[in-house]
């Protein structure tokens, strides 16, 4: 279970001094990623990898691929999912399926799949700001993007957290909008009781490696209606309605057999990765408790949720060090935090030079996307790493001023 093999030598000190001296051996010998795929149980998977071999089916809506299909959607209560090869097929394959086109208002703070899976149809994202308390898009800042070339909204439920989706669906309907969502993050997570995954017109997970439950490579829309689902089904598959006849415009965005025989081993460990994931957030909590200018983005424990992603907000006025010293400190000892989504969509190309002054109307996003981090958590991270990762952020902390001046001077000497 355990990835980053321990070393004995793990005193503050060692964490430290890091950053001035590299030398100096790393808390964690082996690195600790963020994104470390969970796997469930290996003989299920050969089991049903063996069945794959025996019929000779290995893609094209194949048998897993249906029961991959039917267990989400009774999961998530919903009439239909259209498995797909990765979410960003997903993402196009429902933006096509919803006839969205000209502008789409998007949050700047998303992974950059959600803005470029607009863009590869030359549908311009229009960037919202964020909401700074819940990472998702503010719907108050929807409203004045909205022009006449506008037709939708996609939302993004970040970290698993649910956007606001009565003041979005309100939004939409008094603009005559369309809407979905992107639910990368958030398979298994209940919005006011009711699972994601059966709002707006559809929505689309993710069950790429890093993902609370994978499928290697996947994702899949899941919706209530009868006309996507059934134009997505065509579109995943060329067109085809049947041999030799194709009746839709379509791409290639099937699900493998193998993928799906994994999207089932993983579905089917869901509760022992949730159980996994909760042990190491509330390790966290306890862990980074009361220290300055350091702040865990906390779960609602009264919704389902998935605790897959442990998201740190650095306050540099408080911690008096800044989010980006403090990932070179816990890259050092190979704690490789990330910085998702820095520094937001709206800063990335081609929307930087599309946009240059995008930047203006994204206030918060600007300041968070700076303030962030992610640590590594799931079932290849035990409580003891979580404890030591810990460790390494509080003496940071404490001994701020030295830290500082470290990386200063090992830049300086570089
Ligand atoms: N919408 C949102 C909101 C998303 O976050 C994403 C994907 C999408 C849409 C699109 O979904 P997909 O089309 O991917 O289904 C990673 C993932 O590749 C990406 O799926 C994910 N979001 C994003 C947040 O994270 P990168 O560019 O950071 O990947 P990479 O290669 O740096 O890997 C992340 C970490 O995971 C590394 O530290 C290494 C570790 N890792 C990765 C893989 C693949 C492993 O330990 N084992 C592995 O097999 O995007």
């Amino acid at each position: 279970m355990i990835v980053g093999k321990k070393i004995a030598s793990n005193s503050p000190g060692n964490a430290l001094c890091a950053p001035i001296n590299n030398s100096v051996t790393p808390v964690f010998a082996l690195p600790l990623h963020v994104g470390r795929p969970n796997v469930g149980s290996r003989e299920r998977f050969f089991e049903l990898v063996r069945s794959i071999f025996d019929r000779r089916w290995f893609t094209n809506n194949g048998p897993l691929v249906q029961e991959f299909e039917q267990k989400i959607a009774e999961y998530v209560g919903v009439k239909h999912c259209v498995a797909m090869c990765n979410a960003t097929i997903a993402l196009e394959i429902a933006i096509r399926a919803l006839e969205l086109r000209g502008e789409v208002i998007v949050p700047a703070y998303t992974f950059i799949a959600t803005a470029h899976a607009l863009q590869w149809q030359e549908i311009t994202p229009v960037f919202a700001d964020m909401d700074p308390a819940t990472h998702n898009i503010a719907p108050e800042t929807i409203e004045r993007l909205i022009t006449s070339r506008t037709t939708g909204i996609i939302g993004v439920h970040v970290w698993g957290r649910p956007c606001d989706t009565e003041a979005i669906e309100s939004i939409a309907q008094k603009h005559r909008l369309k809407v979905m969502y992107d639910a990368a993050h958030a398979f298994g997570c209940s919005h006011r009781g009711r699972m994601i995954g059966s709002f707006g017109l559809c929505e689309v997970f993710s069950f790429h490696a890093t993902k609370f439950i994978n499928s290697f490579e996947g994702g899949a829309v899941v919706t209530d209606n009868d006309d996507i689902a059934a134009k997505m089904r065509l579109m995943r598959n060329f067109g085809f309605a049947g041999d030799d006849k194709v009746i839709y415009p379509g791409t290639n965005g099937k699900m493998t057999e193998i993928c799906a025989a994994m999207g089932l081993t993983s579905f089917e460990a869901m509760e022992d990765i949730v159980a996994a994931n909760r042990r190491n957030y509330e390790a966290y909590r306890e862990g980074l408790r009361g220290l300055p200018g350091i702040s865990l983005k906390e779960y609602d424990s009264s919704e389902r949720r998935n605790y897959q992603y442990i998201v740190v907000k650095v306050d540099e006025t408080k911690a008096k060090l800044n989010r980006d010293e403090l990932v070179a400190v816990l890259q050092a000892q190979n704690v490789l935090a990330r910085k998702y989504f820095w520094p937001g969509c709206h800063r990335m190309e081609p929307y930087k030079s599309f946009f240059p002054d995008a930047h203006l109307l994204l206030p918060h996003t600007e300041k968070l996307a700076a303030q962030i981090m992610v640590l590594p958590t799931g079932t290849a991270i035990s409580e003891a790493d979580v404890m030591l990762v810990c460790g390494i952020v509080r003496s940071a902390v404490a001994r701020a001023n030295e830290v500082r001046l470290a990386q200063k001077t090992a830049m300086a000497i570089n």
